[in-house]
């Protein structure tokens, strides 16, 4: 399938290799490696990007912004059909076609605190440069992506239409899931009375979305799809979830998860490397409640999704999302312990 969409990028199909590529949940990538270039084709995820032209749309904005206001930025965009289109419509399927960036690769749990640095530094570089930029712009590719008032109230509907069996399963997480809900309420405080600001925000600072070269800095951040209108804490806490354990989402085996306090502190000082003085007050004062907010949503998002017979994430094998569930509300206990220690990090 993927071989047929490169005429119309105008690539050979002979000598082309194509492999499956990645280990992102969302959408479907290959890497294609012709005799003269490397490539990344990936076909979105319809179930969860319903409007593919949205995303479209942003990513040619930002990327008018990056030419006009700091043109030497490693911007990484969809490369232009034959049509001139860069986002191309096969078989009722969306797909894009991005340049591979050379000499690069993503790693899927950071393995020294200079990785975390390093990613929180992109991913910071990445909101500093659409400071300027009215984040109003842009299309909401997911509307109410990270709205965790709205994923909580979707969680306790799931409570009520789940099967007896998965709904007995998860009783532990469901009971703690509920004891937490004052997380929701400072969300509500801050973001739903506008006490921060309205951002150009990534929404996937996995540390899987940053490309690091062979000395292991950080080139350029990558999976734009979700850069869209939204608040700081959603890029600093994905960083937090997912760069302070050194087990990753899908360890099952729930002690290996564990907080590193000196990751934290790298996660801190990349991002106000570069977004330091762009940062308000309430915004500093919220650094550590980003890790809670994003730890807490993303474990209800998979709980959810396990209520609901794993409709959204899929699972590969039984409990799975129940299994990431439990690893997410450890990481966030875990968190939530180590709190005082890192408020003379992030004072
Ligand atoms: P998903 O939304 O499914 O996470 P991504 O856009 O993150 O998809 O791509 C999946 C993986 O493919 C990335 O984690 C990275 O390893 C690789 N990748 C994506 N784009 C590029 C690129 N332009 N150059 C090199 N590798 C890439
Ligand atoms: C998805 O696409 P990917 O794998 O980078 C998800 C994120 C979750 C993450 C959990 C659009 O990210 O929100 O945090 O899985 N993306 C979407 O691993 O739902
Ligand atoms: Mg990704």
């Amino acid at each position: 399938m993927p071989e047929q969409l490169l005429p119309l990028y105008g690539i050979s199909q002979e000598n082309a290799v194509i492999q499956p590529y990645g280990a992102g949940l969302i959408n479907h990538t290959w890497r294609i490696s012709t005799d003269s270039r490397t490539y990344i084709l990936q076909r979105v995820n319809q179930a969860v990007f319903k409007h593919p032209e949205a995303i479209d749309k942003n990513l040619r904005m930002l990327k008018a912004h990056v030419a006009e206001t700091y043109p030497g930025y490693l911007f990484v965009a969809p490369l232009p059909a034959l049509s001139g289109e860069t986002l191309v419509v096969h078989d009722g399927d969306h797909y894009r076609l991005f340049p591979f960036i050379d000499g690069t690769h993503a790693i899927n749990v950071a393995g020294k605190p200079d990785e975390a640095f390093e990613a929180a530094r992109q991913f910071a570089r990445f909101s500093r440069l659409f400071s300027d930029f009215d984040a109003k712009r842009l299309n909401a590719t997911l509307p109410d992506f990270h709205n965790l008032n709205l994923r909580y109230r979707q969680f306790l509907k799931a409570c009520k239409t789940a099967g007896p069996e998965r709904m007995s399963k998860a009783l532990n997480s469901i009971e703690f899931a509920r004891k937490n809900e004052h997380i929701v309420d400072v969300f509500n405080d801050i973001v739903a009375n506008s006490r921060i600001p309205l951002r150009v925000v990534h929404h996937d600072t996995k540390i899987n979305n940053v490309l690091f070269d062979k000395y292991n800095k950080a080139i350029c951040v990558i999976d734009l799809d979700t850069v869209m209108p939204g608040y700081f804490i959603s890029d600093v806490g994905d960083m937090m979830r997912t760069y302070l354990s050194p087990a990753g989402e899908e360890e099952q085996d729930t002690t290996q998860v564990q907080v590193r306090p000196d990751y934290f502190k790298a996660i801190y000082e990349g991002y106000i490397e570069e977004m330091g003085d762009i940062m308000t007050h309430i915004e500093r004062s919220s650094f550590i409640y980003a890790g809670r907010f994003l730890i807490f949503m993303q474990a209800l998002r998979f709980l959810t999704d396990y209520l609901q017979n794993d409709v959204y994430y899929g699972a590969r094998y039984e409990d799975h999302n129940l299994r990431r569930a439990e690893n997410q509300f450890t990481l966030l206990k875990r968190y939530v312990e180590h709190e005082a220690e890192f408020r003379h990090i992030a004072p």
